[in-house]
């Protein structure tokens, strides 16, 4: 296969003959149930930030099938290096909306206790799903690194790092593939070619004619594979997975899919992308595609569809009724979880600042604001 041809299972109609999924009813549901998990938690979360009630979300619609498919081909004790548009990876794997909730309000429950921005998720439970950094690429020699010492202590798990378009033009990237090709390091390169880097277009990101073939130069395979499709994710993640257990190092996947949102639920897309771009992308619908997918397979009516997907609804807003009735994080914990033992400098300090608080009362949500 070339790192140019574009590998797809699912057919436009939604057949998919003669592919084996390797999941049983129960686990294609798991996964089309996540699907519209993430979907449902975007929609609530522009309510939200429409609303004024959270400051920002990142919208994943159209990215669903690429996340969930390569988030099934992986076994829990595997690692992820997330990118902040990874919803569909963390739900698969067992994060709850609630847990995500707690973030997006930086309350008193969320394990930075608001010290994160929205997004940038972290968890306070045994998961292999690595907090999420803001500088883009990071992550990708964080997962290298992770993966290296993995091969060093004869560990057979895999790390997977999930990035955008636009992040294979930090350093994070060429020097992340660099010591992965090189060290042969059990890693699954994830590039979610989504058209955009904010509001720059992938013809102005790379000149290269593929984001895959980039893999080359490193000495890894590089795949193509279409990222609207949920089998064809999975089968491509399953096979470079395989290989990086093997022992054979890793693999690039680059796939193709769409941001059918703005970069962020602060971004306006409609001032950058073309219309009938977005109406192209709209008719590859990855959830309508896998929705075909499960018809041909008996395993999908309307009715049934549209059951789960209230029923993904209510799980978010229940999310948001605990996330928001929860305090905010209390001024005391500013040093909390950050210190083994607090130096006596920053504990005179915070020592004012309490006593200060409780003499002159709590400034009040919004004030000293950011004047913006
Ligand atoms: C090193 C660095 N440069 C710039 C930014 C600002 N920034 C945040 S998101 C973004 C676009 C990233 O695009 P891509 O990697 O394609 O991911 P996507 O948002 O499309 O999922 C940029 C430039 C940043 N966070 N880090």
């Amino acid at each position: 296969m070339s790192a140019l041809e574009l590998q797809s299972v699912i057919a436009p109609d939604g057949s998919a003959a003669g592919h084996d999924p390797r999941l049983c009813a129960e686990g294609l549901l798991h996964c089309y149930r996540t699907m519209l998990l993430v979907r449902a938690f975007d929609d609530v979360a522009l309510k939200l930030q429409r609303s004024g009630r959270i400051g920002f979300s990142i919208p994943n619609k159209g990215v669903e099938a690429c996340q969930v498919g390569a988030a099934s081909a992986l076994e829990t004790t595997d690692w992820v290096f997330p990118s902040y548009r990874d919803f569909g990876v963390a739900l698969y794997h067992g994060v709850t909306p609630t847990e995500m909730m707690h973030n997006m309000f930086g309350n008193d429950r969320d394990s930075a206790r608001g010290r994160q921005m929205p997004v940038h998720f972290s968890f306070d439970k045994p998961i292999r799903f690595v907090s999420i950094s803001s500088p883009l690429g990071t992550q990708i020699p964080q997962a290298v690194g992770a993966a290296y010492a993995m091969k060093l202590r004869g560990e057979k798990h895999v790390a997977l790092v999930s990035f955008g378009d636009g992040s294979t033009s930090t350093l994070g990237f060429h020097s992340g593939m660099n010591f992965a090709g090189v060290w042969k390091a059990p890693v699954v390169f994830l590039c979610q070619n989504n058209g955009y880097a904010i509001s720059c277009p992938v013809e102005e990101q790379t000149a290269s004619e593929s984001f895959a073939i980039k893999a080359k130069a490193y000495g890894m395979p590089g795949v193509r594979v279409d990222g609207n499709d949920l089998l064809a994710m999975r089968q491509a993640t399953a096979q470079a997975v395989a290989r990086a257990r093997r022992g054979d190092g890793p693999t690039l996947i680059e796939a193709v899919t769409f941001r059918m949102g703005g970069h962020s639920t602060s971004d306006d897309p409609t001032r950058y992308v073309p219309k009938e771009l977005v109406e192209s992308w709209a008719k590859k619908d990855p959830v309508a595609r896998f929705e075909r997918y499960l018809a041909s397979r008996q395993l999908w009516t309307k009715e049934q569809g549209e059951a789960l997907y209230a029923a993904a609804v209510e799980q978010v807003n229940a999310a948001v009724r605990e996330a928001e009735a929860t305090p905010p994080p209390k001024l005391e914990s500013i040093f909390t979880d950050i210190y083994a033992s607090v130096p006596a400098h920053l504990r005179r300090q915070g020592q004012a600042a309490f006593e200060l608080a409780a003499r002159k009362g709590d400034a009040g949500a919004g004030a000293g604001k950011f004047p913006l």
